[in-house]
């Protein structure tokens, strides 16, 4: 388990604008959309990889072209710089495959 600074959803929320607070437990959440399924799917194996690889793993879902992502850090019970980093890699990474 990599070391986590514990953040908290508010400071991570500076810098991620287009994620938002989770209710009810320190978390961000956003959902993305894709054009079709096999476009979500992609985008869902190039975080799993990520994530495999940190050892930190989102909860998500998804429906067709539709992702949605909750990030936080059980063993810390909040937001964390691994939430953060995770997050902005999924940005990038849903980039032009993303739908708007
Ligand atoms: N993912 C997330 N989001 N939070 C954790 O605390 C966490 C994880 N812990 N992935 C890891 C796995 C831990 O359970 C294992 C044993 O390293």
């Amino acid at each position: 388990m990599p070391h986590s600074n514990h953040i908290g959803a508010a400071a991570a929320l500076q810098t991620l604008t287009t994620w938002t607070a989770a209710e009810g437990r320190d978390a961000i959440q956003k959902t993305f959309k894709f054009a079709d399924f096999n476009a979500a799917f992609g985008f869902m194996t190039r975080v799993a990889l990520l994530a495999e690889k940190m050892d930190h793993h989102p909860e998500w879902s998804n429906v067709y072209n539709r992702v949605d992502v909750l990030l936080t850090t059980h063993d810390a019970n909040g937001v964390t710089d691994l939430d953060l980093r995770l997050a902005q890699f999924m940005d990038s990474s849903a980039g032009a495959a993303a739908k708007h």
